[in-house]
């Protein structure tokens, strides 16, 4: 039997499913994967090296103007095929699916997935740098870029989670309870090799879930993976998530 054909039928057993995700499922979206996201003039800076606190502190402007192209970009996009096959799954079976993902792009949210669980922040959003003192206020904000409190001169960053900062408690806690009850794990376009949202896959297995692969490359996840789906995912979660059409 075909590992589609695999997935399907563990799926159609599954009591409780989680999806763990990652840039790969907003590529044919059109959002540049995480790792390809310094294209044009960004091409010569590293993802890693601009992602982070340090960065930041040491050229905001940069980093600031790195985060509002990739937020520019992502406000022109629209949720592709595999958004909606889990939110059509998530209506078709009440209850069973739970998404955790690694985007920070909101295309899970915006396809009207429930409860998604945003390991990595929000890029849409933003937050204050330091401790928001009463003067910080986003009435009272300068033109800069990055804007900063006109009073002390608190910097706004993007609410997303850099290398080096820990993950949002409650949403990493919640989804290391949904990976140790899950019976399937899908884990669908990413390369597995930022923790420790990787090493929900992990837990997942050790759990005893089988865990499933979606993603046209080779991953560092597929050791721990009962099936490899090869494929995109705005192609491949329609076929494996439909459970209406019994055609195995
Ligand atoms: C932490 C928000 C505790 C920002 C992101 C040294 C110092 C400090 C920390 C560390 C350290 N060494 C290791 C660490 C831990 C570090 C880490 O994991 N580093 C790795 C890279 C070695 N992690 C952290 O720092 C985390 N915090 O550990 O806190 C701590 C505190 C202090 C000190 C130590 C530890 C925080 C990690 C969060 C980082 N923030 N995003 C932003 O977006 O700018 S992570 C970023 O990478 C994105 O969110 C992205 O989602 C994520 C993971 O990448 P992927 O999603 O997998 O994307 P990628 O491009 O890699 O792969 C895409 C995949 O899709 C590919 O496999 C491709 O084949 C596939 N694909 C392509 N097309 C398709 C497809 N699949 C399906 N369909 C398609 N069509």
């Amino acid at each position: 039997m075909s590992d589609l054909a695999n997935a399907r039928r563990w799926l159609s057993q599954a009591r409780s499913v989680v999806a763990l995700t990652g840039a790969g499922i907003s590529a044919e979206s059109g959002v540049p994967t995480f790792r390809d996201a310094h294209t044009g003039v960004w091409a010569k800076y590293d993802p890693m090296e601009l992602a982070t606190e340090q960065a930041f502190r040491a050229h905001p402007q940069r980093v600031w103007r790195w985060y509002m192209t990739r937020r520019e970009m992502v406000a022109k996009v629209e949720p592709n095929a595999g958004h909606l096959a889990l939110k059509a799954f998530e209506l078709a079976h009440p209850g069973r699916l739970r998404v955790v993902t690694q985007n920070v792009d909101g295309l899970h949210q915006r396809a009207g997935q429930s409860e998604v669980i945003a390991l990595h922040g929000d890029l849409m959003a933003d937050k204050w740098l330091d401790a928001e003192r009463s003067c910080c206020s986003m009435e009272n904000l300068n033109q800069e870029e990055p804007p900063a409190c006109r009073s002390c001169g608190n910097l706004l960053r993007p609410a997303v989670v850099w290398f080096g900062e820990n993950l949002p408690l409650q949403a990493l806690e919640t989804a290391e309870i949904l990976a140790r009850s899950c019976s399937i794990m899908l884990v669908i376009g990413t390369s597995g090799v930022v923790y420790p949202a990787a090493g929900l896959a992990r837990v997942a297995a050790q759990a005893g879930a089988r865990v499933v692969c979606v993603n046209p490359e080779a991953t560092e996840l597929d050791s721990l993976a009962a099936a490899c789906l090869r494929g995109p995912a705005a192609e491949l979660l329609p076929q494996l998530l439909d459970m209406e059409n019994e055609d195995d």
